[in-house]
């Protein structure tokens, strides 16, 4: 398998369940600031221009945080990345898509990439405020979801790898303080080993 994945991007999340599940994998870096997802050579393997991507071993490309998430759960039940039953899988999944869709593609987006929402200048800081909202708000309930628990839905799953991308960000790229509970899971993760590799891979200080 290859990761296509670009240090520090959403894409740590899936580096770091592939350090989680333990075979052997090939992480490619993918040069985001200076335009390579843009090239012939990444957008013939991935026409989006965004990472994460996933060659598999027979050399289907898979994309998508919560595709490829659940995908390598489903494919590596040893690694026990899913909880066995329906409710804990949806509730997995239902973490994932509000930490991908709502936090990072609606609030983090518009604070870093507020152009992409509103072309006129004079509306950006407005568009930067309202993803600062969006992206503060969403720590809030899941600081709720974790109440109790010390992981997403209790055990380690791939909810935790969606959620610690985001919590990274927020430590080092924005002003958003973490939640007590957010702040506690933030640090369980990185005393995880897998993490911890995948941190260092990336050359990431958390
Ligand atoms: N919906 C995609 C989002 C992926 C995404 O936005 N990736 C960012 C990095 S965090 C990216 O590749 N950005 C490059 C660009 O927008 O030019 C997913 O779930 O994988």
């Amino acid at each position: 398998m290859k990761l296509y994945y670009a240090p520090g991007a959403c894409s740590l999340g899936i580096h770091a369940l592939l350090e989680e599940i333990g075979k052997p994998y090939e992480p490619v870096l993918v040069a985001l600031r200076e335009g390579a997802q843009f090239k012939p050579e990444y957008t013939s393997i991935n026409p989006k221009s965004k990472v994460p991507t996933l060659v598999r071993d027979d050399g289907s490309v898979l994309t998508e945080f919560p595709a490829i998430a659940y995908w390598l759960a489903s494919t590596n039940p040893g690694a026990k990345l899913l909880p066995p039953d329906a409710d804990g899988q949806a509730r997995a999944l239902e973490a994932i898509d509000y930490v991908v869709a709502t936090m990072h593609m609606q609030g983090f987006t518009r604070m870093f990439r507020p152009e992409r929402f509103s072309p006129n200048p004079a509306d950006q800081d407005a568009v930067k405020a309202q993803g600062r909202q969006i992206f503060a708000r969403g720590f809030d309930l899941m600081d709720r979801t974790l109440a109790g628990k010390d992981y997403v839905v209790g055990s380690y799953s791939i909810a935790d790898a969606a959620l610690f991308y985001v919590e990274f960000w927020a430590n080092g790229r924005t002003d958003v303080p973490l939640p007590a509970g957010c702040e506690a899971h933030y640090e369980r993760m990185k005393a995880r080993p897998a993490v911890a590799r995948m941190l260092a891979q990336e050359g990431l200080a958390a």
